[in-house]
């Protein structure tokens, strides 16, 4: 199967976390891209969606789902999402698609994190995939010295030889060279560093299921 294949089959298999008559959480990134189209099939059941992106609002909007600001509800029962590196702990990477804030926020208010993969995203130690950091520009000089005290290299995101803009107006760093042991520890002590919006490491907003698009099928980890 490719990977593309792996993607679909779990974004399909997701369907099944959704509660019929509840909104749900939707992430960001070409897996939930499969997700979405999938749940165009139940649109009916469903009030609609919060949504962690421009990109995904515009593609639940074209398919007929209402798309609700996250202040407008409550505590959602399920978000299902993607991630750039899960651990077998539920542990994540998380921001490849710059969404990491949004996507933080929408899974602190939901019950569930489900998180949808092709195999090629399970680690044994998080940090291979570069780190992306949500970060206020005028502190990225400060951050990256922090980060390479850690023995990591930051790098400014660029998008069409400029900084890349986030869709809450900021810059993301990826930092490379980290192997990170103690996802909870490190969230905790970088998301205090003035300056940075969000880390993409997600620990405290772990996923409580992956469903992981494996060549033998959807491997559920709980
Ligand atoms: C989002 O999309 C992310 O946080 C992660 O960066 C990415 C995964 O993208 P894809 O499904 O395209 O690999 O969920």
């Amino acid at each position: 199967m490719t990977q593309d294949e792996l993607k679909a089959l779990v974004g399909q298999a997701a369907l099944q976390y959704v509660v019929p008559g509840e909104i749900v959480g939707v992430g960001t990134g070409s897996t939930v891209n499969k997700f979405i189209d999938a749940l165009a099939a139940m649109k009916d059941k469903i009030p609609g969606a919060v949504s962690s992106s421009n990109a995904s609002t515009e593609r639940l909007r074209a398919l007929g789902i209402q798309v609700f600001d996250a202040n407008e509800v409550g505590e959602l029962s399920v978000y299902i999402d993607g991630a750039d590196e899960i651990d077998r702990r539920g542990y994540m990477v998380k921001g490849g698609g710059a969404a990491l804030t949004r996507e933080k926020i929408v899974a602190a208010q939901s019950k569930r994190f489900v998180c949808i993969a092709d195999e090629s995203k399970l680690v044994d130690t998080l940090g291979k995939f570069p780190l992306p950091v949500e970060v206020i520009p005028m502190a990225t000089k400060r951050i990256t010295a922090l980060f390479a005290a850690k023995g990591g290299t930051a790098k400014l995101r660029m998008k069409d030889n400029a900084p890349l803009v986030t869709d809450n107006g900021q810059h993301i760093l990826d930092v490379t060279g980290l192997a990170i042991g103690d996802p909870l520890a490190f969230e905790s002590e970088v998301n205090q560093w003035p300056g940075v919006v969000t880390v993409g490491v997600f620990a405290h907003q772990k996923a409580a299921v992956c469903l992981l698009g494996t060549a033998a099928g959807v491997k559920t980890l709980e």
